[in-house]
Protein backbone atom coordinates (compact mmCIF):
# COMPACT_ATOMS: atom_id res chain seq x y z
CA UNK A 1 0.00 0.00 0.00
CA UNK A 2 1.36 3.45 -1.01
CA UNK A 3 2.36 6.35 1.39
CA UNK A 4 2.69 10.02 1.27
CA UNK A 5 5.68 11.62 3.03
CA UNK A 6 6.49 15.26 2.82
CA UNK A 7 10.70 15.54 3.50
CA UNK A 8 12.07 18.56 4.38
CA UNK A 9 15.20 19.39 2.33
CA UNK A 10 17.98 21.88 2.63
CA UNK A 11 20.77 22.77 0.33
CA UNK A 12 18.94 23.44 -2.69
CA UNK A 13 19.59 26.84 -4.89
CA UNK A 14 18.19 25.89 -8.32
CA UNK A 15 16.11 24.16 -10.60
CA UNK A 16 19.33 21.58 -11.31
CA UNK A 17 19.32 20.72 -7.21
CA UNK A 18 15.60 19.84 -7.76
CA UNK A 19 15.66 17.29 -10.70
CA UNK A 20 18.95 16.17 -9.11
CA UNK A 21 16.58 14.97 -6.61
CA UNK A 22 13.32 14.18 -8.28
CA UNK A 23 15.91 11.54 -10.73
CA UNK A 24 17.40 9.94 -7.59
CA UNK A 25 14.62 9.40 -5.49
CA UNK A 26 12.31 8.39 -8.70
CA UNK A 27 15.31 5.44 -9.07
CA UNK A 28 14.42 4.00 -5.97
CA UNK A 29 12.11 0.70 -6.09
CA UNK A 30 9.04 1.47 -4.51
CA UNK A 31 9.00 5.37 -4.91
CA UNK A 32 6.36 5.88 -7.43
CA UNK A 33 6.28 9.49 -7.67
CA UNK A 34 8.49 12.16 -6.34
CA UNK A 35 8.08 16.00 -6.63
CA UNK A 36 10.73 18.56 -5.39
CA UNK A 37 9.37 22.08 -4.23
CA UNK A 38 12.34 24.45 -4.58
CA UNK A 39 10.73 27.42 -2.65
CA UNK A 40 9.11 25.40 0.20
CA UNK A 41 12.26 23.10 -0.17
CA UNK A 42 10.46 20.28 0.43
CA UNK A 43 10.00 16.62 -1.52
CA UNK A 44 6.45 15.24 -1.77
CA UNK A 45 6.92 11.77 -2.18
CA UNK A 46 4.53 8.45 -2.85
CA UNK A 47 6.42 5.46 -2.04
CA UNK A 48 5.52 1.33 -0.82
CA UNK A 49 6.58 1.19 2.70
CA UNK A 50 7.56 -2.35 2.40
CA UNK A 51 10.36 -1.50 -0.41
CA UNK A 52 11.52 1.85 0.72
CA UNK A 53 12.23 3.15 3.43
CA UNK A 54 12.79 6.81 4.57
CA UNK A 55 16.41 6.35 5.75
CA UNK A 56 16.82 5.31 2.38
CA UNK A 57 15.39 8.66 0.95
CA UNK A 58 17.73 10.44 3.43
CA UNK A 59 20.77 8.57 2.03
CA UNK A 60 20.30 9.34 -1.57
CA UNK A 61 20.04 12.67 -0.49
CA UNK A 62 22.82 12.91 1.52
CA UNK A 63 24.34 11.54 -1.25
CA UNK A 64 23.88 14.29 -3.54
CA UNK A 65 25.20 16.72 -1.36
CA UNK A 66 21.96 18.16 0.08
CA UNK A 67 20.41 17.86 3.60
CA UNK A 68 17.92 15.63 5.09
CA UNK A 69 15.99 17.93 7.69
CA UNK A 70 13.30 15.75 8.58
CA UNK A 71 9.70 14.56 7.50
CA UNK A 72 7.22 17.71 8.15
MO1 LIG B 1 23.17 24.53 -9.97
MO2 LIG B 1 21.74 23.59 -7.86
O1 LIG B 1 25.02 24.17 -9.90
O2 LIG B 1 23.18 23.15 -6.72
S1 LIG B 1 22.47 22.38 -9.47
S2 LIG B 1 22.79 25.50 -7.89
Amino acid sequence: VNEKVILKIGGMTCVMCVKAIEDVLGKLDGISNVTVNLTSEKAYVTYNPQMVSITDMKNEIEDLGYQYLGVE
